[in-house]
């Protein structure tokens, strides 16, 4: 290469380089923007989470959103142990008079991958199973069809938050109001 030549061509590369960089790091940013976006649990009349098994990678928060005129809360529990773990999930969300009312919610996040089990303790309620272990069972009074509980997911795998329901992207299902 002739020294004319040079400079000119180690420009090129240092450009090339920069700019593989900066699209690296805009790249890099969405990703992450597009992780962090929470994920949806609602309620409503019929007593159940309705999407009551979710996945989030650590950090990402999930958003409890009451479409319930009534109240439910969120209870931390270990079926294995039966033991109320201390992971700070435990809470309220007050009922939304309907459609076109401020939605009252509830938000959690988990730096630590693992399985993170909660129910309703008004409408739910914890029996004995096997050995120390504790199932949640529908309470005699609730209307609804199930136990209301769930479990998030706190994993780095990105294959399971992919795997969520579609309704969990949203904030407010409309027509899910009821209750
Ligand atoms: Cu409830």
């Amino acid at each position: 290469m002739s020294r004319r030549g040079f400079f000119p061509a180690i420009a090129l590369i240092v450009g090339v380089a920069l700019l593989g960089t900066a699209f690296f790091l805009v790249r890099a940013h969405a990703t992450a923007v597009t992780h962090d976006a929470p994920v949806y649990v609602h309620m409503n009349g019929a007593n159940e989470f309705l999407e009551s098994v979710v996945a989030v990678r650590p950090g990402q928060p999930v958003i409890f959103v009451n479409e319930d005129t009534g109240m439910h809360t969120i209870v931390g529990f270990n079926p294995v142990t039966g033991h109320t773990p201390a992971y700070g999930i435990n809470g309220v969300v007050q009922g939304t008079p309907g459609p076109g009312h401020p939605v009252s919610t509830y938000r959690v996040s988990f730096a630590k991958p693992g399985f993170y089990a909660y129910y309703c303790s008004v409408h739910a309620k914890l029996l004995p199973t096997f050995g120390k272990g504790v199932t949640a069972v529908k309470r005699a009074h609730a209307d609804g069809y199930a136990a209301m509980s769930g479990v998030i997911v706190v994993t780095t795998d990105p294959a399971l938050p992919a795997g969520n329901p579609a309704t969990s992207r949203r904030r407010i299902l409309p027509g899910y109001f009821g209750g």
